[in-house]
């Protein structure tokens, strides 16, 4: 059923992500994806991490911060910065790829699994969707499984230096398999839902999923 050791075999996240591998909800995308391939079609590397948003740069601090869950979950919840650094802790690899075309690789960035947010939240079987609120006022919004990939991170540090503030710090997702819009700065709510709300791009031309193997980077 998992061969993932870090989910329990019974939890409720198991037994949904047993329901997305019989509906073969994994088996997209990626499976064009050449073996040696690192570098998407249309992207360049860059060295720098280049900061892109709607130019709003929210001056959130530890102390302020809140990090609400809402919507279809067993009960709403709000994480403090102690909240949430008490949760158990991991540090991932990955390569950033950017819808504008840089892509930079091997960024390490350590937070709190999106797989385990959904089991200490008690996220419903019913949500399909999560929609990502900001500080900022941006949106985005990810279908339960892109959400609930394992190497997903709510993270707080990039290289082992805490986030800056332009980089979404304190606290942004890195949702490394999909272009970095996704990947939400400033994160302020979560909200669990039962049908696709399209976010800030997502109503602007962008692409609904923005799978960077498949280029899906324009409606
Ligand atoms: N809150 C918020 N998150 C955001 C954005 C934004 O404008 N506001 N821009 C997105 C876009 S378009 C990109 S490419 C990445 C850029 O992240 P970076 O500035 O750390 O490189 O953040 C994403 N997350
Ligand atoms: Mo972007």
């Amino acid at each position: 059923m998992t061969d993932d050791p870090d989910i329990p075999a019974d939890s409720k996240l198991t037994r949904s992500k047993s329901r997305w591998a019989e509906l073969g909800k994994f088996l997209t995308g990626l499976t064009s994806r050449p073996a040696d391939a690192r570098l998407p079609p249309g992207q360049h590397l860059v060295r720098n991490w280049p900061v892109l948003d709607l130019g709003q740069t929210p001056n959130v601090t530890k102390e302020t911060w809140r990090l609400d869950i809402t919507g279809a979950v067993d009960a709403t919840s709000s994480w403090t910065w102690n909240s949430f650094m008490a949760q158990p802790q991991e540090t991932r690899l990955c390569d950033i790829h950017c819808v504008t075309s840089w892509s930079r690789y091997d960024n390490s960035f350590a937070g709190v699994s999106t797989q385990h947010l959904l089991e200490a939240a008690g996220v419903s079987d019913t949500a399909t969707h999560v929609v990502l609120h900001s500080n900022d006022g941006y949106t985005t919004n990810l279908t339960i499984e892109d959400f609930a990939r394992p190497e997903n991170l709510i993270a707080h540090s990039w290289n082992g230096e805490p986030l800056t503030l332009d980089h979404g710090g304190p606290v942004r997702l890195v949702v490394p398999h999909l272009y970095f819009w996704k990947s939400a700065k400033w994160l302020r709510r979560l909200d669990f839902v039962t049908a696709d709300h399209p976010g800030f791009w997502e109503l602007r031309g962008y692409h609904n999923r923005g799978d960077p193997w498949e280029e899906q980077r324009y409606s």
